[in-house]
């Protein structure tokens, strides 16, 4: 039986890249933080009694901070392949705590690398690394000649998070040249799911645009709105994270759809899924999306509501304008074909918060708090 070790398994990723390492027959290993609340939501599906001898999923107090917790693990399980998912993921709030996503993302990686290596691990570990679009930063020039940004365009990140996880890219590339290892960086564009963390934009406009539609909540306010992302489904990507450890040869992958998208039309096409269209006015800071039409009799909201408005405290002080990605190569070498589109994305997230958020009316009915709490 294959042994995988995740970090980051209670995230979105990890959790579904369990579920498809599981089905694939492995026994899998997760690194959950110790929290004062349990923190395992994603994956509690997937829970296995530890006294069953047929349990195929194990989960070990750790932190990416701390080497000899890591090292370890990692001696203990023994490992064929480790998908190194923990991270503090969030690019706005990295720029709150630079020194901590330093610690986490960049050094993180370099103390998964070094504890294979010091265990003598090196030629049976294979090692993911999950390394971002953010690399890229954004920059127009950068990009090849397509348009696109793909494994040979340079870097140019700009936030605290894209710095560390450039250390992140960098070291795990450094670590394969130097002590011939078999470690990868898969170059993913942003991915989503109804399982995406709530204060991502995507999730947040499919919770609020469901909270709205169910007379929950008023409206949103969103940042910048003129940002695009190349988005696709976190189902789709961990499976070209598992198939980019199946490689014959360790190298560097861009995973991504090879479209771009508005985070305003993103909004546009949320509200559409529950039948709602939107018009929205005025520029930059004034801008405000108002109600045309709502085609749903499940849904009251009233012809001329004004449902969202720009908050600047969500603009970031260095943004990354438009990421497109130029999944060529993982398409020719890999044989990725992702069974998601945007349209299909939105739908699936939609659907996810829309049951969500008719327990919460339920909840509400039946005399309960429900969370406020947007962002
Ligand atoms: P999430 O934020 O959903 O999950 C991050 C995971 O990392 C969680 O399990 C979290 O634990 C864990 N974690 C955070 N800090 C530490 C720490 N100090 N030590 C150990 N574990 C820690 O991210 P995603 O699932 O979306 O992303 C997975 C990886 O892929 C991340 O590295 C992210 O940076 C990267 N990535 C994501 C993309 C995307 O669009 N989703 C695109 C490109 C790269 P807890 O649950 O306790 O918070
Ligand atoms: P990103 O994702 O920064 O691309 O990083 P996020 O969803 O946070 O932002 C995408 C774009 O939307 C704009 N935006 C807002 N963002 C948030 N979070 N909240 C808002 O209210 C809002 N309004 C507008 C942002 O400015 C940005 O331009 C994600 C993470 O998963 C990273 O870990 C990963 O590496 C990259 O994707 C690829």
């Amino acid at each position: 039986m294959k042994v995988a070790l995740i970090t980051g398994i209670t995230g979105q990723d990890g959790s579904y890249l369990a579920e498809l390492l599981l089905e694939k027959g492995y026994m899998v290993h997760g690194i959950k933080r110790r929290s004062s609340l349990f923190n395992t939501d994603r994956i509690d599906h997937l829970y296995q009694d530890p006294h069953d001898p047929n349990q195929r999923l194990k989960l070990h107090y750790g932190d990416l901070t701390d080497s000899m917790n890591l090292t370890r693990i990692i001696q203990e399980t023994q490992p064929d392949e480790i998908y190194n998912l923990g991270a503090m993921s969030h690019v706005k709030v990295s720029f709150d705590s630079p020194e901590y996503v330093g610690n986490v993302d960049g050094l993180g990686t370099l103390r998964i690398l070094e504890a294979v290596r010091l265990l003598g691990l090196e030629k049976k570990t294979r090692i993911y690394q999950a390394s971002t679009s953010e690399l890229y930063g954004g920059l127009p020039e950068n990009k090849n000649e397509r348009g696109f940004y793909d494994e040979t365009c340079p870097f140019y990140p700009r936030s605290p998070y894209g710095v560390a996880k450039i250390y992140g890219f960098w070291i795990t590339k450094n670590y394969r040249e130097a002590y011939d290892m078999y470690a990868c960086n898969g170059i993913l564009f942003n991915h989503e799911s109804p399982r995406r963390g709530e204060t991502f934009v995507t999730r947040k406009i499919t919770r609020a645009v469901a909270k709205i539609a169910l007379g929950l909540q008023d409206k949103i306010y969103l940042g910048n709105l003129e940002a695009q992302r190349d988005w696709g489904h976190a189902k789709d990507y961990v499976r070209m994270m598992w198939m980019i450890l199946q490689a014959e040869k360790a190298q560097d992958w861009v995973i991504a759809t090879g479209v771009t998208t508005t985070v305003r039309d993103f909004v546009r096409m949320a509200f559409l899924e529950v039948g709602i269209e939107l018009e929205f006015k005025g520029e930059g800071v004034d801008e405000k999306a108002y109600v045309t039409a709502c085609n749903n009799k499940d849904y009251q909201v009233e012809i001329g509501k004004e449902v969202l408005s720009v908050d600047p405290s969500y603009f970031r002080p260095t943004e990354v304008d438009l990421l497109l990605g130029d999944p060529t190569k993982a398409k020719e070498q890999l044989g990725w074909v992702p069974e998601y589109d945007l349209k299909g994305l939105v739908k699936d997230m939609m659907e996810g918060d829309i049951k969500l958020m008719k327990r919460d009316v339920d909840l509400l009915k039946a005399g309960h708090e429900i969370l406020k709490q947007v962002e």
